[in-house]
């Protein structure tokens, strides 16, 4: 684990990042990822490129080590996916930090459609399977700009399940890209669960749920820490959950693990009420350089900027240019146009790009 100083963070928050990664063991993939991460950033270092950290999809909160059920953060990915891709466009590399299986850019015009993958394929008259004659043309200048990218070594995909495995992750891959200074930019776009079992309240094997075999749910296994009681456990014929609070790692990345980059989170309301209010306090709490607010039934259309530097600005697809399973998807419109469907991240991401333009030249805001 590499070393990283603590002096000049918050010491509650600090002693909590201290016995969060003290206590919940290190993913086996890091060592992994750390080895192809290294070359990646001194790449880029090198050649004085931005890089762009996206996480993307939700985080999984386990209820057993070898796991059955799990709760689970609502996220596709799209944001994600898309976002990165309008990055790689605006002359970023992006280090992809994603859910397993969830949507990937380039290859997500593709597995997230009504379409089966093999709908796109056909037979030749010769036997051989190519891709059908009407997706042709969509399909190269996907496969045109995702071949580049893997040319130009500008994206490096990286997967994760827990929130466990996510935390380990984000806490190194700043430290990794601190050489890159103010060149680094975080776009923490996953959903990361708020709520936890640490390592010493998670059982072991499958929670059973017949009270004849209530006898083989044991207390936590992982020999990390105390022990403690099992978060989870049956009471009668009920499953009772008890959940410890995540502790706040944005306070860490901001002032400890990346303090040079620019800092991009998301806050997620169902309230349309409280969107505004929730991001600044977090832009508050935080001190770090943008929050983009969303809501949950509206964030493919509109989103909010909320940053010191410029206030809150929205900023909206016109009606005209949303795509026809967005509008159905949320206001039950009939999209009247015949414009093409504009993505709302290739309006997010040049501004934040800009914004990280103004942090390079000005020096930062906070
Ligand atoms: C977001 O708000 C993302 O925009 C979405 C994207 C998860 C809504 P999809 O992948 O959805 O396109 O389906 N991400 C951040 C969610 C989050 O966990 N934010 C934390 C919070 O709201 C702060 S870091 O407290």
């Amino acid at each position: 684990m590499a070393a990283h100083d603590q002096s000049n963070g918050d010491s509650k928050l600090a002693n909590g990042e201290t016995t969060y990664f003290a206590t919940n063991p290190r993913p086996a993939s890091l060592d992994e990822h750390i080895s192809s991460l290294t070359p990646f950033i001194a790449d880029h270092v090198r050649k004085h490129n931005r890089v762009a950290l996206v996480t993307s999809g939700g985080t999984t909160v386990p209820l057993e080590n070898q796991t059955v059920r799990f709760i689970d953060n609502f996220s596709a990915g799209t944001r994600g996916a898309t976002s990165a891709e309008y990055f790689l466009e605006n002359g970023y590399a992006v280090i992809f930090l994603h859910r397993q299986f969830s949507l990937l850019p380039y290859s997500r015009h593709f597995s997230h459609s009504t379409n089966c993958f093999l709908d796109y394929m056909t037979t030749s008259s010769t036997g051989e399977v190519v891709i059908d004659d009407e997706y042709q043309a969509q399909m190269a200048s996907v496969l045109q700009k995702y071949e580049r990218a893997k040319r130009e070594k500008m994206l490096l995909l990286l997967p994760f399940t827990s929130v466990n495995e996510y935390l380990w992750h984000l806490r190194e891959i700043a430290m990794l890209m601190r050489p890159l200074g103010a060149d680094g930019l975080f776009y923490l776009a996953a959903a990361v669960s708020d709520f936890f079992i640490p390592a010493n309240r998670m059982v072991e094997h499958k929670i059973q749920s017949s009270e004849d075999f209530a006898h083989a749910n044991h207390g936590s296994s992982l020999g990390i820490g105390e022990e403690r009681a099992p978060a989870a456990h049956m009471d009668g014929a009920k499953l009772v959950i008890d959940l410890d609070p995540v502790p706040k790692f944005l306070k860490q990345l901001v002032d400890v693990w990346s303090p040079k980059s620019m800092i991009v989170s998301f806050k997620l309301e169902t309230d349309p009420s409280i969107l505004a209010e929730k991001s600044r306090y977090a832009l508050k709490k935080y001190s770090h350089d943008l929050v983009i607010g969303n809501m949950l039934n509206t964030r493919k259309y509109e989103v909010l900027f909320v940053s010191a530097a410029g206030g809150d600005q929205w900023i909206r697809v016109p009606s005209s240019r949303r795509s026809k399973s967005v509008t159905a998807a949320t206001m039950g419109e009939v999209r009247q146009s015949t414009e093409m469907p504009l993505e709302i991240e290739s309006l997010i991401v040049p501004e934040v790009a800009r914004l990280h333009s103004e942090i390079i030249s000005n020096g930062r805001s906070r």
